[in-house]
């Protein structure tokens, strides 16, 4: 899964970047160098189930976050020369803009709503690109994907005319199928990361309630953060951390809630292997089929797929073990249109 970290200069991007990613890149240089990092997700479960296995090595789900430069700031009178996106931005699974709101003078809401004119603009752009041609298409061929495509289009582009980001759009799975291939920025969820001061920790409350309206369940999710703490924080030793927190009187980093949260908006879930060479967590999205799972490990699994054997994890931790659990008669065996759950244990049997 990739994640692109954008926002206005000096909004703190780097130094969130920093934080999630356990790096020291220079901060408040005003520099537009993008970054990119691949960090580990940190699953509990995955350590669990290795507990009794022991495998030689151990694999957990990643996230790749980008620190970029693709925001001007200057939202619809940006105009359609300045727009292009990055392709780390166009392929991005999801979208994080971090908004200052920790300089005095800062304006968080306007950041926002800059922010939001300017994705609604790069996507109205490429619909205008290609609306035309694909009605044409549609006319002179009958073909029934380019008219369904073009339906989909013209009910984008009057949402986006509205000012409505296409997250809002009421796009079904279908329609969303026929619009993927234009990586449509307003589309993809969003997390708002509210850059705060440190005199605010503890208050986060606050700031969530100011901009509570800005959450859309499923597609936009907001945390508020004091970058700066975070990534003093992930340069300590796990001890310190911990000190550190009790200080500060928080439980937890945020990142930890930031990462989960950026996982669950994609919507994605886990499916762990387990064995003596690895044990591993892998990463698919909601609805996925086993069979299509089975093609995460690889294709030919995917192809040669006889069945999935399963425990659940719930029944793992219930029973205490893989054994255990499958004694208890919690052990199922799923054909290949069997819908993957979070947190199954998996052993494919396929032949080649
Ligand atoms: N006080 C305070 N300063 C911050 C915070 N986050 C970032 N900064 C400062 O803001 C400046 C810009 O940060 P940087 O991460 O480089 O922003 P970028 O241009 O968006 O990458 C730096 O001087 C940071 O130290 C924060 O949470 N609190
Ligand atoms: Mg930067």
């Amino acid at each position: 899964m990739k994640i692109a970290i954008i926002g206005l200069p000096q909004s703190g991007k780097t130094t969130v970047f920093n934080a999630a990613a356990g790096k020291t890149e220079a901060v408040g240089d005003y520099s537009k160098a993008s970054h990119r990092a691949v960090i580990k997700v940190p699953d509990d479960r995955l350590e669990k189930l290795c507990e009794g296995v022991n495998p030689r090595k151990i694999t957990h789900a990643e996230i790749e976050y980008i620190d970029i430069s693709a925001f001007s700031g200057k939202g619809k009178e940006s105009g359609a020369a300045t727009i292009e996106m990055p392709e780390d931005v166009k392929y991005a699974d999801a979208l994080m803009v971090v908004i200052d709101c920790f300089t005095p003078d800062c304006s968080p809401m306007r950041h926002f709503n800059l922010f939001n004119e300017e994705m609604i603009l790069s996507d109205q752009m490429i619909i205008e690109r290609n609306l035309d041609k694909r009605v044409r298409t549609a006319q002179l061929t009958g073909d029934k994907e380019a008219e369904i495509e073009a339906e989909v289009l013209k009910k984008c582009l009057s949402c986006l005319e509205e000012g409505r980001p296409l997250s809002q759009g009421g796009l079904d799975e279908e329609a969303i199928r026929a619009v993927t291939k234009y990586s449509l920025l307003s589309l993809k969820p969003l997390l708002i990361v509210l850059n705060i001061p440190e005199s605010d920790i503890g208050n986060q409350d606050k700031w969530l309630a100011q901009f509570a309206d800005l959450t859309i369940p499923g597609a936009r999710e907001t945390v508020v953060l004091c970058g700066k703490i975070e990534m003093e924080l992930a340069a300590l030793a796990p001890d310190d951390q911990a000190a550190f927190l009790a200080d500060l009187g928080i439980s937890r980093p945020a990142m930890e809630l930031l990462i989960q949260k950026s996982y669950n908006l994609v919507g994605l879930i886990v499916f762990f292997t387990v064995g003596e060479p690895e044990g591993r967590a892998w990463t698919i999205r909601k609805g996925t089929n086993a069979r299509r799972a089975a093609g995460a490990i690889h294709s030919d699994i995917e192809r040669g797929f006889i069945r999935a054997e399963i425990v659940s994890y719930a029944d793992f931790e219930k029973y205490g073990s893989e054994r255990a659990a499958k004694e208890a008669g919690k052990f199922r065996v799923e054909g290949k249109d069997y819908i993957m759950a979070d947190g199954d244990i998996v052993l494919f049997r396929f032949n080649i």
